[in-house]
This record gives C-alpha cells, sequence and structure tokens, in this order.
C-alpha cells in the first residue's frame, strides 16, 4: 500500500494548547450542587486545542478542530473525582468540573490510526487561584476577592511533532493548515497583577482571555538564543580555566619529580 509509505526526512509539526480556566462559584451555583459536593469552590475546564483562538471570544486557543490528527483526549483526575480517568473522543476535548483544590492532571493524546503514531503525554497542574497569591494564602484563598479578579487562566503551548510521517497521513495534516497566531496580542495580558489595589482588580476583570501570539514565539526564540550564548560563554570560561589548572598540575608535578630525584 503506498499509503503506508513514511516519507523520510518530513518533519511537520501542530501547535496545540493545554490547560485549565477556573471560575469561583457564584453562591447561587454553589446552593444548586448536591450536599456531598457542598465543598466545592471552583468550576474548572482542563482542555487540549488548537494554539490559536477563534477572533473576539474569550476562548483561550480552539480556533481549528484537531480530530483531524487527535483520535483521543484522556484526562485522569485526582482520584478524589468519580470514574476519575475521562476519555474524551471528539471535540472539544475538555473536561468540566466542580472542586476544591489544585491537583495534576495526566493528559493522554491519542492520534488518529492512518497516522500510525503512539500516542504522548503530559501533565498539567490544575490552577484554580489566582497568580497573586503566594502558596499560604492560596491554602486559606480569600474567594471574595478571587471572584472580583475574575477567571484564572492557566496555559502551556506545544508542538506535536510528527517525524517520517506515512504519506496518507501526511496529506491530511496539509490539507488541514492550522490558523496563524496573531502577529501581536489583540487584548491585554490576563495575569492577575501583584498588588491589588482597586485599580489592578479593574485590569484583571476587563483582560478577558490570554492568547498565544507570534510575537511570544519570537521573544521566547530570542530567550533560548540567549540562553545558547551564555552557555557557550560559560563552557569557553571554564575550558580556559581547565587548561590553566592542567598548566599548573604537570608544574607541580615535575616540581615533585625534581624534589624527588635529589
Ligand atoms: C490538595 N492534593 O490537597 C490536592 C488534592 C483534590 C481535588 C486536590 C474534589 C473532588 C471531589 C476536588 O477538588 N479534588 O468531588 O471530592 O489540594
Amino acid at each position: 500500500m503506498a499509503d503506508r509509505v513514511r516519507v523520510r526526512g518530513v518533519t511537520i509539526h501542530r501547535p496545540i494548547i493545554y490547560g485549565n480556566v477556573a471560575v469561583v462559584l457564584a453562591p447561587e451555583e454553589k446552593a444548586l450542587l448536591p450536599p456531598n459536593l457542598s465543598d466545592h469552590t471552583h468550576r474548572w475546564t482542563v482542555a487540549v486545542r488548537s494554539a490559536a483562538s477563534p477572533p473576539d471570544s474569550n476562548t483561550v486557543g480552539g480556533a481549528d478542530d484537531l480530530s483531524y490528527f487527535l483520535k483521543r483526549v484522556t484526562f485522569k483526575l485526582h482520584e478524589t473525582y468519580p470514574n476519575p480517568s475521562r476519555s474524551i473522543d471528539k471535540p472539544p476535548f475538555e473536561v468540566t468540573e466542580t472542586g476544591w483544590g489544585e491537583f495534576e492532571v495526566q493528559i493522554r493524546l491519542n492520534f488518529v490510526t492512518e497516522s500510525g503514531e503512539k500516542g504522548i503525554t503530559c501533565y498539567h497542574h490544575i490552577k484554580l487561584h489566582p497568580w497573586t497569591l503566594n502558596p499560604e494564602e492560596a491554602l486559606n484563598p480569600n474567594l471574595e476577592l478571587a471572584a472580583k479578579l475574575g477567571p484564572v487562566h492557566s496555559w502551556q503551548y506545544d508542538e506535536v511533532v510528527f517525524n517520517d510521517p506515512f504519506q496518507n497521513f501526511l496529506n491530511i495534516l496539509v490539507s488541514h493548515a492550522p490558523t496563524a497566531l496573531p502577529k501581536t496580542k489583540r487584548k491585554p495580558v490576563p495575569f492577575h497583577v501583584t498588588t491589588l489595589t482597586q485599580e489592578a482588580i479593574e485590569v484583571a476583570k476587563g483582560a478577558g482571555a490570554p492568547e498565544f501570539t507570534q510575537e511570544m514565539e519570537k521573544e521566547e526564540g530570542e530567550r533560548i538564543e540567549q540562553a545558547k550564548k551564555q552557555v557557550i560563554a560559560e563552557q569557553d570560561k571554564w575550558r580556559a580555566m581547565l587548561i590553566e589548572k592542567e598548566k599548573e598540575l604537570e608544574k607541580l608535578q615535575k616540581l615533585i619529580a625534581e624534589q624527588q630525584a635529589t
């Protein structure tokens, strides 16, 4: 089958994001919870989405339907949840729950059969509390203030890379080009600010949802380049030091040999 031929040397990737958004439950929502869940304080959604966000929306990511390469996403929740392993076979690849605590979710991505690829696993820590809260405050969060600050977002950008794809899978990928990230930010950064003045609260409220941009990608590239340069400079420094010390050692060894000879 010509379809099952691998196209050697080809690398193709698809940008994704994974993460969560969380909101404090309003008193009227809390009142609707069954008695056994009365300790729940937040509603959150954990999701795997395309990196680009739909225009004019408060959704983070999700402009593209990823089911052309994603067959199933399995979210493994904390064992305090009933049926913690949640498999989602069609978009949106997400789970919405209520709860009281932050924890790590294992996210397993399974690809369509045509890909012939094994799945991959990533991890995300469900974030409920505003970024401004220090760990101590987060243990005893001020929910009233958190509610004022608005939704908490925690998202990770990543790229799923396919090497030497099968010809038919490559055709599928090529016929579904991902929506390009916007060049620059269209909205203010939503991360909560460190000083909780009334003004800061207004900023947080008006910020809307975060989104990934080409500018962020470029900045990340620059940070990596800078880090590489720094590593090379450090290596050079230590290499020079090593050479110097080796010379010194040689000198001392010679000295000892001379002493022993006399
Ligand atoms: C913590 N290590 O102690 C974490 C555990 C558990 C989260 C968080 C409710 C589940 C239920 C829930 O929020 N579990 O319905 O019982 O903070």
